[in-house]
């Protein structure tokens, strides 16, 4: 293939041609010579039972069953769901795992994290109904914790942060049972269901899944973005610099990448260690340069600064560098791919989760009791590699500073001030048509279509037509890349939004960091909400979603949590499911139709796609009069 053909990242391109000359194989060449199953695309096939697995037509969805006489509605349903599934257990193990790490600092058994934002320990509490008045922080946290472990192991009632949702849509969620439990009985309820002979009806399978989808959204991603916060600080805007020219080449440069603060956390400690920076300065370095990639790297950028490498499709490209001493992962998105790639360029891949081991990989098991224990040793494996550099080092030029950490507090702030915050100015706006709506662009970046070319041109069209865009996880990563994250970037939005931008000094598209933040795309819709004007549900603001480029379980679970909040969400590359079907229909329009929440979209094309979303926006601003 021809390598300008897959990417607009010029690091990245620059990176592949590297590998295609040191023969190394990435997962561009992978995808290359992997041919989509066109089957397994159109969720055309069944394997839960053994006595298929079965294959049905996309051409002809109706002429055939499965051999148990499962329709293509129910195959297609079962396999959604257990996407979904899979996407909400990453989120929400995500989210107990902070949940757990809370529970320990409370309780006094952890000394190396502490509570770092009362502030925002009090505000969550109050908003699970927790009394804060004359009482420690102490005993409100411990309150807290006892009320949001109810997010998992509830087994009835609904999950604390239901009461954060916007009455009417928790009404129509209620009307017809779309409100979680806990999660863990939501998840066994859907693996239940999908097992061969239960659940045979495309609608009630949907219905199950709505519930394991809200409670990724609105309870697990919601804890794990809280928790952290409230242990690791409440991101503000701070400027950081992004792209593989974050590398030094006489120093020594440790990559994390992966999902969870924990470990990252304590890594930015150990960096700093002056024992531990003294033997890189014995090694002959100049020192020890820190840097995230994914979504690990979105949430250290946006509470430290930390600059960030790259985004998914970016993460073998780098190691390519020769300049990568270390690459330390934790859970989630990270490739098997990568520990060949490690091997061809001496870099260390190093695990550090029980969860997530890697054959051919070091593991270095990290502990939240003894966190230094783990990352000490992470970055004396990485000064000795240093110590051993024998190939030659080239670090693509490409270095970009953009504004990150606009947490949905900041927001509040940054538009009310510190007397009046509130969201009143963004909806004042939104009614006056400066701002013609807002539109949340989030996800991965996937092979299968040109890396960070459709989330840019989609972006440059969304801002272009007045449209404010909130971004999470890699799009972020795609967006800070090519330059848009920076008050600057006003001059590529429409007049309207070009002027709210200039007035607040904000850039037109905002970073909220990582993919458990999209939790904060949902509270700020719920306080859009709340502040008036703009209708009384989630479904009636001038919203609308897109993962232009995903490629993840987790992206389709926050995909319907999304449709199931109220927001209609677009999504790009494949959608595994054949049109012309009940289900397709079920999806895409009885969403909104028959509950009045939102529904789902697909377009591979960002233009369209745009059109896509400005159309809703502008029909949801008519139905209100704007
Ligand atoms: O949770 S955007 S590739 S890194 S799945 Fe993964 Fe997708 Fe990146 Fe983070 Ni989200």
């Amino acid at each position: 293939f021809n390598i300008r053909d897959v990417s607009i990242s010029e690091s990245t391109i620059q990176m592949l041609e590297k590998a295609r000359r040191d023969g190394v194989e990435t997962a561009f060449d992978r995808a290359a010579n992997m041919k989509a199953c066109p089957i397994g695309a159109d969720s055309a096939c069944c394997k839960h039972c053994f006595m298929g697995p079965c294959r049905l037509n996309a051409k002809d969805p109706y002429g055939k069953v499965g051999v148990c006489g499962a329709t293509i509605d129910t195959i297609m349903a079962r396999n959604f769901a257990r996407n979904v599934v899979s996407g909400c257990a990453a989120h929400t193990d995500h989210g107990m795992g902070m949940l757990d790490l809370f529970r320990e600092v409370v309780n006094g058994h952890i000394k190396e994290y502490e509570i770092k934002d009362v502030q925002k320990l009090e505000q969550v509490a109050q908003s699970v109904g927790i009394e804060t008045e004359g009482k420690t922080t102490d005993a409100i946290a411990k309150e807290l914790y006892a009320e949001l472990e109810r997010t998992y192991t509830q087994i009835e009632g609904e999950i604390p942060f239901a009461s954060r949702v916007p009455a009417k849509t928790l009404e129509t969620w209620r009307k017809f049972n779309f409100v979680p439990r806990g999660a863990m009985r939501e998840i066994m309820e859907m693996m239940h269901r999908t097992h061969i002979g239960v659940d045979q009806d495309h609608e009630n399978i949907a219905q199950q899944f709505t519930r394991v989808a809200l409670a990724d959204g609105w309870g697990g991603s919601l804890v794990a973005t809280e928790i952290s916060d409230i242990l690791y600080g409440t991101p503000r805007p701070v400027a950081v610099e992004t792209d593989m020219g974050v590398l030094k080449e006489d120093y020594v440069n440790i990559i994390v990448h992966g999902h969870e603060p924990n470990m990252f956390e304590s890594m930015l400690v150990s960096v700093n260690e002056p024992a531990l920076v003294q033997a890189a300065k014995d090694a002959g370095a100049k020192g020890i340069n820190l840097a995230g990639m994914c979504c690990s790297g979105a949430e250290m950028m946006s509470r430290h600064g930390v600059p960030h490498a790259g985004n998914f499709m970016s993460t073998e490209a780098v190691i390519c560098t020769g300049a990568v001493d270390a690459m330390i992962v934790d859970i989630q998105c990270i490739k098997q791919g990568l520990v060949k790639v490690g091997q061809c360029y001496n870099t260390p891949i190093i695990t550090t989760n029980t969860r997530c081991h890697m054959d051919g990989a070091v593991h270095i098991q990290f502990n939240d009791h003894t966190p230094s224990e783990c990352t000490d040793e992470c970055v004396i494996k990485a000064i000795s590699r240093f110590k051993n550099r024998k190939l030659p080092i080239e670090i693509p030029r490409q270095k970009c500073v953009g504004i990150h950490g606009f947490s949905h507090e900041y927001i509040n702030y940054m538009l009310g001030g510190t007397f009046r915050a509130s969201y009143t100015p963004l909806n004042d706006n939104i009614i006056n048509g400066k701002i013609r709506g807002v539109a949340g662009v989030v996800g991965c970046t996937n092979p299968r279509v040109k890396q960070d070319w459709v989330h840019v041109e989609l972006v440059k069209e969304l801002i272009k037509n007045d449209v404010l865009v909130v971004q999470t996880g890699c799009s972020q990563v795609s967006l800070a890349n090519a330059g848009l994250l920076t008050p600057e970037a006003a001059h590529l939005a429409g007049a309207g939004l070009a002027e709210v931008c200039e007035t607040v000094g904000m850039p037109p598209v905002l970073g909220l960091g990582s993919c458990v933040d999209n939790s904060r795309i949902l509270i700020a819709c719920a306080e859009m909400v709340k502040m008036g004007g703009l209708g009384d549900s989630i479904a009636d603001l001038p919203v609308a979603g897109a993962a232009p480029e995903y490629m993840s379980e987790k992206a389709i679970s926050i995909g319907h949590y999304f449709v199931a909040s109220g927001v209609y969400t677009v999504f790009g590359v494949t959608f595994p499911i054949v049109k012309d079907t009940k289900f397709h229909k079920l999806l895409f329009n009885d969403f909104e139709e028959k509950y009045g929440l939102g529904k789902w979209g697909f377009h591979e094309d960002p233009y369209e796609m745009a059109r896509m979303m400005i159309a809703h926006i502008d029909k949801k601003r008519k139905a209100l009069g704007i």
